[in-house]
């Protein structure tokens, strides 16, 4: 290796760069995999189930990652150009190998090498834990976007929170969810490369003072502040075949020494050690989503220490390879805010501009408005989040000043546009007067960024209309919307290689960079022979489900059948419960002697576990799926499959083998959904309500390739107020008998009063997600998509232009959109040495 002297580190930094790059061979992998076996993990024997095996091979690639790693860390360091920090309190990465291997394009080289020692690749793969950092759809998207960033050579970092445990493991007991931590850490995590030499401090408590510079100005200070220690860990994330490697940098927490030392000096040994569980705890678990959580100290903590920690670490970075100076900072950096759980970075980099660098507040401003920008994920309300002054004047009361200061100078904005709307400054005030006065995070993140966007077109049309409506009159070109997207590396080339390989075969392996390319899959719909190979593939992937389903419950499915899928978190608003009546309604028809259509209808999903009418709907699920496939009568005909604990890894078994999407959210309240995406990309046919995505995914495929029903949003609000569920149940035979059988007791004997409340919330006229109104137009699409499902030649071709109509939701096109209209990045330049 060579030796490089450097201006500022001294003797030198030992380099990878003019290293030769490692042999990506079958030959060299081997060796590489039996140094590491043998000689750093100190094993002999080679067990399949053993986790050394897995890591093995995780650091003969990781090898091959650092060197890449080091040159795009160089070529973007030195360049003087814009960068993108994405700050995110979720990263849902899933399992890391396949991808790696695949982006390294040495797949088939490991695997060679590995079947050498008589080891299946796959079976390695199995190994590896999921990296569960995230709820769901606002984590994926996080880890979609690293992907394709790199891919497009974009210099982004993520930053997020190592935490000790993540996402809980669901298991069901007797039909409830029971759930187990996720001590994914435990076995080691190969792929981590720890910073020690950026650890950041990170403040907390204390005060908030003023005093007289010696030039004689009024300055702030935070001071008998309680620190914490910010410790990085960086995980690599290579482009696709193109030798960029981008960084995911995750901090964990630690105590710092004079932590410990204070209460040492104190008196006593024991609490000293056992305050530093205080520091630590702040990475200990990742919260899941649910209106329970909201509020909780712990969680602010968190969002703190993250924006803080990152902030630091973009100036640290700056001035050591730039210099000091604030001139071009805004032009060089931006900070892409994930929803507002990171949105007091607003607060924090102003108040590092001016209490640590002295700049003036204008000119502090200015810089933090022209570099931050903020997405936006979620229309409920009660999504919103929001924070007690009291809990930031007690934890972070340095920053509670600048968040008023903030608020003082933005009415002033308010009262100029509009004088005397005093109406208006209270809607709009970053601050909730009320007998609990709160901060409005939201509102912080709009007010402090420069662009603001939602998800998917409807969405970012009603935050304009509705939530943000007084925001976007003040500025509206501050508003904009960027349509999500998912990494189709991912979601099908690695994921189901049976199609990847089958559409590489016809039009060439573009696709796998530029999605758009799947359109010219359209003209083989009407190929007979590519779709008798299309669907030869797809129950190649129903019968891999099949197992991977009597694996986890005991249940037997017929791969034969309609594979109906709905897998996301449970909520309300995405009504399970919908399906659920469904499938009673089926049960129903199949005892009163009907021909139906055979049918799986498979539901997955994690329930807040403290969000209780959730968890209700899981064990409902349960229930009528036990009766259902108990029922003789059932047999060959209708199965309803629960399957728990699903993830990221499930969802890649998931995706492959679905005939039907379920996209069912009341309209107007899922944001954009990203599911549906990698569902049609994979050749499902989508069943779902005009919301979030399903619009544009409906508009891209054609409706006639698409199963729409239920109120659009226009229809919701205007029924509000009159909605009578009762009525429509009365009005509706199968309705009515669902809904007898199911208060009738016949799927909880023994249970008497456990479905109570979830029927009830049916019934209910106040019913926000009004399950009941969609009940008719979803039984009518469903059978419509039953009697199409029996003609084979017309469901093969309606999935052939699903997934040929995909290529606009592939986070590539959301990428190269961000940086059209947001971040304005130049791709990397790796030099050629
Ligand atoms: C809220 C909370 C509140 C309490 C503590 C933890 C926590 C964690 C997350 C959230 C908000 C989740 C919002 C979310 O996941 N939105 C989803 O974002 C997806 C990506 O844009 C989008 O496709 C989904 O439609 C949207 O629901």
């Amino acid at each position: 290796m060579a030796a490089k002297t450097d201006k500022t580190a001294g003797i030198g930094d030992i380099e990878l760069l003019q290293a030769p790059s490692l042999p990506m061979t079958a030959d060299a992998m081997l060796e590489d995999f039996t140094h590491y076996f043998g000689r750093m993990l100190g094993r002999q024997t080679i067990r399949t189930k053993s986790p050394f095996l897995y890591q093995a091979v995780v650091f003969a690639a990781r090898d091959r990652l650092m060197e890449r790693w080091a040159k795009t860390r160089n070529a973007t360091e030195s360049a003087d150009r814009c960068r993108v920090a994405y700050l995110s309190l979720e990263f849902l990465m899933g399992r890391l190998l396949r991808n790696a291997l695949l982006n390294l394009g040495i797949e088939d080289e490991t695997s060679e090498a590995l079947s050498r020692l008589g080891l299946d690749l796959e079976d390695v793969y199995e190994r590896e834990q999921d990296t569960g950092l995230g709820n769901g759809g606002l984590g994926r998207l996080a880890a979609c976007f690293l992907d394709s960033c790199a891919t497009l050579r974009l210099p982004v970092i993520g930053y997020g929170i190592r935490y000790h445990y993540g996402m809980f493991h669901q298991r069901i007991e007797n039909g409830y969810q029971v759930e187990e931590p996720d001590s994914w850490l435990r076995e080691g995590f190969p792929w981590e490369i720890e910073r020690i030499e950026y650890a950041q401090t990170v403040h907390f408590g204390g005060r908030s003072t003023v005093y007289t510079d010696a030039s004689g100005k009024t300055r702030h200070a935070w001071v008998d502040t309680h620190d914490v220690l910010a410790i990085p860990f960086d995980i690599p994330i290579p482009g696709y075949k193109n030798d960029i490697v981008n960084t995911l940098r995750l901090w964990s927490a630690s105590a710092t020494d004079a932590f410990d030392l204070n209460q040492f000096n104190a008196g006593s040994y024991a609490d000293a050690v056992a305050s530093q569980n205080e520091a630590e705890n702040i990475t200990m678990v990742l919260y899941p989503n649910a209106e329970t959580e909201n509020g909780q100290e712990l969680r602010l903590r968190q969002q703190y220490f993250l924006a803080s920690a990152s902030l630091q670490d973009q100036l640290r970075n700056r001035f050591e390879h730039h210099g000091p100076g604030f001139d071009d900072f805004a032009d060089k950096h931006c900070f892409q805010l994930n929803d507002t759980h990171p949105a007091i970075a607003v607060a924090e980099l102003m108040r590092l501009l001016m209490d640590e660098y002295s700049l003036e507040w204008d000119q502090a401003w200015e810089i933090t408005s022209k570099s931050m920008a903020y997405t936006n994920h979620t229309l409920l309300p009660e999504a919103l989040e929001m924070w007690p002054v009291a809990m930031f004047r007690r934890l972070l009361p340095r920053i509670l000043d600048i968040i008023y200061e903030i608020n003082a100078r933005f009415i002033v904005e308010i009262s100029q546009r509009w004088p005397g709307d005093n109406d208006r400054i209270q809607r709009m005030s970053l601050i909730m007067e009320g007998s609990e006065p709160m901060i409005r995070m939201a509102y912080l993140a709009i007010v402090g960024s420069f662009s603001v966007n939602g998800v998917a077109e409807l969405h970012s049309k009603l935050l304009r209309e509705g939530l943000f409506r007084d925001f976007y009159e003040l500025w509206p070109e501050k508003f904009n919307n960027k349509t999500n997207g998912v990494t189709q590396r991912r979601w099908l080339a690695a994921c189901n290689k049976g199609l990847a390989e089958l559409i590489t075969d016809k039009i060439g392996e573009d696709w796998v960079t530029e999605l758009t390319q799947l359109e010219e899959l359209t003209a083989y719909a009407d190929d007979a022979e590519f779709r008798k190979d299309w669907r030869s593939v797809k129950l190649g992937n129903k019968v891999k489900l099949a197992r991977a389903i009597q694996k986890k419950t005991g249940l037997e499915v017929n791969p034969g059948s309609l594979f109906d899928v709905q897998v996301k978190r449970i909520h309300e608003y995405k009504r399970q419960l919908l399906n659920v009546l469904h499938a009673v309604h089926l049960y129903d028809r199949i005892r009163r002697g009907d021909e139906v259509v055979p049918r799986t209808i498979i539901i997955g999903g994690k329930a807040a576990p403290g969000y209780e009418m959730a968890k209700s709907v899981i064990k409902c699920i349960n229930n009528v799926a036990r009766v259902i496939n108990a029922d003789p009568a059932m047999d060959g005909k209708l199965q309803l499959i629960f399957y728990p604990d699903y993830n990221v890894s499930a969802m890649e078994i998931i995706c492959p083998a679905a005939d039907l999407s379920e996209q069912i959210s009341t309209a107007g309240k899922e944001a954009s959904g990203t599911g549906n995406m990698k569902f049609m990309m994979n050749g499902a046919v989508t069943i779902g309500t005009l919301d979030g995505a399903n619009v544009e995914i409906r508009e891209a495929v054609g409706d006639e390739n698409f199963f729409l029903f239920g109120l659009n949003v226009d229809e919701i609000k205007e029924l509000r107020g009159q909605y009578d569920p009762r009525a429509i149940i009365d009005a509706d035979e199968d309705f009515r008998r669902v809904i007898n059988l199911l208060e009738s007791g016949h799927f909880n004997r023994f249970e008497s009063g456990t479905l109570n409340a979830v029927i009830q919330s049916i019934r209910e006229p106040s019913d926000p997600w009004m399950t009941a109104a969609d009940f008719r137009s979803f039984v009518d699409a469903q059978a419509a998509a039953a009697e199409a499902y029996t003609d084979v030649e017309r469901w093969t071709r309606m999935s052939i232009l699903n997934t040929a109509s995909s290529g606009r939701f592939s986070t590539d096109r959301t990428m190269r959109d961000y940086n059209d209209e947001i971040w304005r990045l130049e791709p990397i330049e790796l030099k050629t040495t």
